[in-house]
């Protein structure tokens, strides 16, 4: 037997191109043949070394026999089929618990074999690990399971008719990635989002922002931006706002384009009224066009102003997750779904935790008049000695941002959450911090700290919130130590003269489960949880710009293992696995409506 040694280096992703819905586009959701591969066999050959490109075995290639004396090993069959996007999990019974690989393939025609365009292969998400190959080719590898990727196909590998593309996916959770080994919440696995082949003018607006001037007023409203072409020096340009009567020219020198328009008369987003414009911008031959809001979000001394009013942020936090079906959540009717029991809470925003949610959640969010905190999975126990650790915490960063800086619901990124505090991970934290804000200042930079008591002081210390806009902190008094009553004698303390929001504070009740106030996992103790909590936010220093309690819904945990009150969940929903709403909903509910009533 030849050993055959491997051929391909790992082919990082493509520049993200921004705004995929509003471009010439061919859907490759719907129903995809699968191979599990807990060996990896379909990668490795026997001496576990990476298949040629050409072999035989390899998943990637066909797995039809040439005659009848060919031994295929592998193959696509109708009878193993998972829909695309969805998680595998709860797709097959046998796939519940599965951490691995998994091969995704389907066939397609396309009549996107263009001569001067060029095409992309676009992913929403891919949870961990995607290796893509078309026709026999890999197109390159991703990993990041929240975070969008595209890879260009190469002038003639794209066919009209039957087109063979294959993603070995592979969610195993390592020590050097993000997020590392433990987290709270389930490893969905396989390609969660959706999959598109996107078609461009060979130059084409890659990326681009829009939005208010951070010194923007009332008297005249002016925008600014930016456009990076792909493959442009010179040329002519428009920017287009016609609600506006807005037409202004652009020169093109080089490849990135900075302009300014004036608003007159333009109405500004927020949750009152999200009011959002068509923009469309043409370059030569490519144009892109799509909803956006105008709005500011800045700090000023201990407050946060939105459009130059004091905000407080009714908030709550939110897992991708439709619990009623047990499966990660995607697409509209799913965000819309979760918005509006957001909505009924009387939020007024949420922090879609702990990694980047599918664009249209954002999308919608934006329509919805929802604020947003969107964060990325460095999360607990991240290797915070590691510089290529950083770099991974980076380019998702870059890619959170990239994808959704134009929407004004989204008012804070967030670096992280509860992690520890040595010198290692502050540099690294901060690192983060710094880079976000240099990718966009238009927006607010915070991270979700821990708390602890010093002398019967809940104290916020840690050396992060030197960095942040906001200091927030995620607290459980009441759960994870004493019980809620502690709440009435609380004193908070803050080293830093900034704004002050709590990230989290909730507790654990199983739905229908009753007894008296004391009795953990009872919805009698949740509802007493939330009513001390809300008696101590109500007496809270005046840097207190609002909440986000831990969690709209019940979710999903492998951590969470009482085997009568948790069974793999973790019950702090407000809504339970069915959406029914808990005594403590109407806690949290009764508390909005009264700061609604009284915030100037
Ligand atoms: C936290 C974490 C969150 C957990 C939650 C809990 O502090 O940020 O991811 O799920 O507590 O329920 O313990």
């Amino acid at each position: 037997m030849v050993l055959l040694l491997p051929i391909l280096d790992l082919h990082a992703q493509d520049a993200l191109i921004n705004n995929i819905y509003g471009r010439a586009r061919q859907s490759l959701n719907g129903t995809w043949q699968y191979i599990i591969d807990p060996y990896e066999t379909g990668y490795y050959n026997y001496r576990w070394q990476e298949r040629d490109e050409k072999d035989r075995e390899a998943y990637w290639n066909s797995d039809v026999p040439e005659n009848k004396t060919d031994r295929k090993e592998h193959g696509y069959n109708d009878q193993y089929t998972l829909n695309v996007p969805g998680d595998w999990n709860s797709q097959k019974p046998e796939l519940l618990y599965y951490e691995g690989t998994v091969w995704y393939k389907r066939s397609f025609d396309t009549p996107m074999v263009g001569r001067n365009e060029k095409v992309f292969l676009h992913f929403g998400a891919v949870n961990y690990r995607a290796d893509v190959y078309l026709n026999g080719k890999k197109l390159g590898a991703h990993k990041g399971g929240f975070t969008p990727f595209n890879f260009q196909i190469p002038k003639g590998m794209l066919r009209e008719k039957e087109n063979f593309l294959v993603i070995k996916v592979d969610n195993k959770r390592f020590k050097d990635e993000i997020p590392t080994i433990n987290t709270d919440w389930w490893n969905y696995g396989g390609i969660t989002r959706d999959v598109h082949l996107v078609r461009v003018p060979s130059t084409f607006i890659q990326d681009y922002v829009v939005s208010l001037k951070h010194d923007s007023n009332v008297k005249q409203h002016t925008a600014e931006g930016w456009i990076v072409m792909s493959g442009a020096r010179t040329g002519e340009g428009v920017v287009e706002i016609p609600e506006l009567k807005i037409k202004q020219p652009l020169k093109i020198q080089g490849d990135t384009i900075r302009f300014e328009v004036k608003l007159p008369g333009v109405k500004l987003w927020s949750p009152t009224t999200p009011k959002r414009y068509d923009v469309v911008i043409t370059v030569g031959e490519d144009v892109v066009k799509e909803k956006i809001g105008f709005r500011k979000i800045q700090v000023v001394g201990k407050q946060v102003l939105l459009n130059d009013k004091p905000l407080f942020m009714r908030g709550i936090c939110i897992h991708e997750e439709i619990p009623e079906q047990v499966r990660r959540a995607n697409g509209v009717s799913d965000a819309v779904q979760l918005l509006n029991k957001a909505k009924a809470l009387h939020a007024n925003m949420v922090r879609l935790a702990h990694y980047p949610h599918n664009e249209k959640m954002v999308q919608v969010a934006d329509s919805m008049g929802i604020l947003v905190w969107s964060e990325i999975p460095v999360y607990w126990t991240i290797d915070f000695t590691s510089a290529a650790v950083l770099d991974k915490a980076k380019q998702q960063l870059q890619d959170m941002i990239t994808r959704d800086k134009n929407r004004a619901s989204v008012i804070i990124w967030s670096v992280g959450n509860e992690t520890p505090v040595t010198p290692e991970r502050t540099r690294f934290m901060s690192t983060l911090v710094k880079f976000a804000k240099a990718m966009d200042y238009s927006r607010l930079v915070s991270a979700a700290l821990e708390v602890h008591n010093v002398n019967g002081i809940q104290m916020i210390d840690d050396p992060l919130g030197e960095f942040t806009d906001i200091v927030s902190v995620n607290e459980y008094l009441g759960w994870y130590g004493g019980l809620p009553s502690d709440c009435r004698t609380a004193q908070w303390q803050v080293k830093y003269d900034k704004p002050l929001f709590i990230s989290e504070t909730g507790a654990e009740a199983l739905a229908g489960f009753h007894g008296d106030s004391l009795t953990r996992w009872s919805e009698e103790y949740q509802a007493w949880y939330y009513r001390e909590q809300v008696n101590m936010m109500k007496r809270m220093p005046d840097n207190f710009v609002g909440l986000s309690p831990w969690i709209l819904n019940d979710f999903r945990s492998p951590r969470r293992n009482n085997p009568v009150y948790q069974e793999g969940w973790n019950n702090k929903g407000l809504y339970d696995h069915e959406g029914k709403r808990k005594q403590a909903f109407y806690v949290l509910k009764d508390y909005y409506d009264f700061v609604e009533k009284n915030w100037q």
